[in-house]
């Protein structure tokens, strides 16, 4: 791709202080980043080619800057990575998590490739040096033909992935927004119903997992990043979250399984 076609179609100023996203992403792993540090703004720029069409694979750059401008330079490691992008359509039928390398001077470098035309929502978690984690989120448009729009079962709590069946189970069992709900994903072999025994460790954690609210127009607030908690069998991973607002969600578990990412999707409804 031809850097001269690239054009800067957003930015983005949904930035979020430190004690914002510890609100709203809600895991302890990074209550401590939050304190100390003086309240810093940071922006994201993204730049894409001028069209972008189903099936093609395409580059993506996103620049960080401060609060004046300035490129970022010295970013931190955080779960394994210097940038988390993880990327859904807005329907929330499609879902990416990718990290983008650093290529210095504050700029990271990704590509990807959508199935199907839309509207895009990318969500962007970084950490610039002694400035807590930072999430900025980012828009774009990809050409050719739309399919019909993914439609929510929230009665759904059992998925086969492979070998896998992932059962979703709550505590309380009914989910109601703003309030410690722990989620449970238990992982059986389909062949045996035993439990599954070849979890490695998935960027730092048993897994991940991703929350994001079903809303018109996606933004910062619908999203939740939730860590599992340590204990606990292995083959059960539990996550400690808060659903911000009554609505539907989608959940994405990612697990590592025999050197394979997993993802493991469901959809909830938050009372
Ligand atoms: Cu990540």
């Amino acid at each position: 791709m031809n850097k001269n076609c690239l054009q800067i179609i957003m930015v983005i100023f949904l930035m979020f202080t430190a004690s914002a996203v510890k609100g709203q992403a809600d895991h302890p792993k990074h209550e401590s980043h939050s304190s100390g540090s003086a309240v810093k703004s940071f922006q994201a720029e993204m730049s894409v080619p001028d069209e972008i069409r189903q099936g093609r694979i395409f580059p993506i750059t996103i620049l960080i800057k401060d609060e004046k401008g300035r490129n970022v330079t010295q970013f931190e490691t955080f779960q394994e990575k210097l940038m988390h992008l993880i990327v859904v359509s807005d329907d929330l039928g499609f879902f990416r998590h990718l990290h983008p390398d650093y290529k210095g001077n504050g700029s990271f470098l990704t590509e990807t490739m959508f199935p199907d035309a839309g509207a895009y929502t990318l969500f962007s978690d970084y950490k610039p040096e002694n400035s807590g984690e930072q999430f900025s989120v980012l828009k774009l448009r990809v050409k050719g033909t739309v399919r019909p729009p993914a439609v929510p079962d929230t009665k759904k709590t059992e998925k086969i992935v492979g070998d896998v069946r992932v059962s979703m189970d709550f505590s309380p069992k009914t989910v109601k927004a703003n309030e410690e709900t722990t989620v449970a994903f238990d992982l059986k072999m389909v062949s045996d119903d035993s439990p599954v025994k070849d979890l490695q460790p998935f960027l730092g954690e048993k897994a991940h997992l991703v929350v994001i609210r079903k809303s018109e127009i996606l933004n910062a607030n619908d999203y939740v990043h939730a860590h599992a908690m340590k204990e606990g069998e292995t083959s059960v991973i539990k996550f400690m979250t808060k659903f911000p607002a009554a609505g539907v969600y989608k959940l994405w578990c990612h697990f590592n399984y025999k050197n394979e990412v997993v993802t493991a999707d469901f959809w909830i409804n938050a009372e």
